[in-house]
């Protein structure tokens, strides 16, 4: 193996949430990948506690679907999705189709979470549309709901520094419901609070506000994973459900981050029996390993959808250049394959509990005032320094990886969600760094 020359110019990329001139004075940088581990450019390995970005759910460089993509490529590298197909693209949506949970049977596809968003969220208006019901076309999102970065995203999402430098450009007929975190009565919880089913009522106050003529969809994260591991209470979601049903509102759950076995099951719908009538997808998908994403809509909102046009006529008039690109299908087959193939959904569930006793095990060290916990995903809530938010786990994030240990924080809530094939010993080192870290950490 040749070793590249050391990169000397890291100014013309700008790089995605981050801090830039923070980051380019100190670059941590990675070069290789394998299993469980990345290789950084000084010759370390680092354990990956995050999956990447929470989507490398298979491990790294699997071979099948390294040489799935290459085979791809070498066969057929690109070819168009609009007004014209490829044998990959159906075989992917039915290997999709066949997991999600019943009636989601009908797959479009993306490049990215953000784009599903956009995606289901134009189905929702399109679906009420084409039902006679075009009046509907409020989106009803969550406070703490992370929709990738898209402006309906955003708009949905209910995170203030997302928001704010656009909040003269948001879609204007948003509503939030109330985030579930509440540490005076969930601190500590193992799995699903028991407290906090209630705050789903919330979302009857809000149809009684606009009328739920006017309401198209709710879209909530099942698990918040990007601000920071946030585990809906017993029954939350079931609510959630029955009112949507109840007022004809379409009810979208955002799995990007849960979906393909981060909970222990193929969909967090699956995990909490409460099924959606549009699902998000991308990340795990494909384990990562070329763009991909994707929205599971039910038989319904498909048939009247596609139903509605007069024959001859673009039914959706939505779509990307890259919409099950190739690559990203021969690769979604792969992994969906390797999934099963390794049982990789049941080997997250039998592990969960063993993750969940290692996590809890850091109660009670310095700063650590909540651990919360589901599936092989978890959140750790530092105090934050005074007039510093933030401050402290990103000195943890930086000593973890110094460490040997990749995480991931937000503000000052550490978040672990580790390939779903880390060993038990991985999981030992991987809290017992943080465990070491916290110790040192002012
Ligand atoms: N929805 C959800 C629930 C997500 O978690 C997106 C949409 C957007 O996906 P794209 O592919 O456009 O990034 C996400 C993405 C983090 C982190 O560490 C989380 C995400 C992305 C990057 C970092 O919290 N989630
Ligand atoms: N901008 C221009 C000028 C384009 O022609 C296209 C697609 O043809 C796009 C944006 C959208 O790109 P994509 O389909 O990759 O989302």
């Amino acid at each position: 193996m040749t070793s590249r020359p050391v990169i000397d110019d890291l100014s013309s990329f700008w790089m995605p949430f981050t801090a830039n001139r923070q980051f380019k004075a100190a670059p941590r940088l990675l070069e290789s990948a394998r299993g469980m581990y990345y290789r950084t450019s000084d010759g370390r390995e680092v354990l990956d506690g995050s999956a990447g970005l929470w989507c490398v759910n298979a491990g790294h460089a699997r071979e099948e679907i390294v040489a799935a993509i290459a085979q791809q490529a070498a066969t057929l590298d690109f070819a168009p999705t609009f007004q014209m197909g490829h044998p990959l693209a159906f075989e992917a949506a039915s290997k999709i189709a066949e997991i999600m949970p019943a009636g989601l049977d009908r797959v479009f596809f993306t490049n990215s979470g953000s784009e599903s968003v956009d995606t289901a969220l134009k189905i929702a208006l399109a679906y009420h549309r084409a039902r006679g019901e075009g009046q509907r076309t409020k989106l009803i999102g969550r406070e703490r709901g992370y929709h990738g970065v898209g402006f309906g995203g955003i708009s949905v999402g209910g995170i203030s520094a997302n928001r704010k430098a656009f909040s003269g450009q948001l879609l204007p007929a948003v509503d939030h419901l109330p985030h579930t975190h509440n540490l005076e009565h969930n601190a500590f919880s193992k799995g699903q609070p028991a407290w906090g089913a209630h705050l789903a009522d919330d979302l009857e106050r809000i149809v009684a506000l606009h009328d739920a003529s006017t309401i198209a969809a709710v879209i909530v994260e099942p698990v918040a994973g990007s601000t920071g591991v946030l585990v809906p209470p017993q029954g939350y979601l079931q609510r959630l459900r029955d009112i949507c049903t109840k007022h004809g509102i379409l009810l979208i759950f955002d799995e990007v981050i849960t979906g393909f076995g981060r909970l222990g099951k193929a969909t967090a719908s699956e995990y909490f029996g409460v099924t959606p009538d549009i699902l998000t997808m991308a990340k795990a998908i494909n384990n990562a390993a070329v763009p991909m994403g994707g929205v599971a809509a039910s038989r319904t909102v498909h048939d009247t959808i596609v139903n509605s046009g007069a024959p001859g006529a673009i039914e959706l008039f939505h779509g990307y250049t890259y919409s099950a690109h190739p690559l990203a299908a021969a690769a979604a087959i792969a992994t969906q394959d390797l999934y099963r193939r390794e049982g990789l959904f049941e080997r997250a569930h039998a592990l969960a509990p063993k993750f969940e006793a290692a996590v809890h095990a850091l109660r009670g060290e310095k700063h650590v005032k909540d651990v919360r916990n589901l599936g092989l995903v978890a959140g750790v809530e530092l105090e934050s320094r005074d007039g510093a938010p933030g401050a402290r786990a990103y000195e943890v994030f930086v000593k973890c990886f110094e460490a040997g240990v990749l995480i991931r924080f937000t503000g000052d809530i550490l978040a672990f969600s580790p390939p779903l094939i880390v060993s038990e010993e991985e999981i030992a080192r991987l809290f017992g760094t943080v465990r070491d870290v916290l110790a040192t950490v002012q």
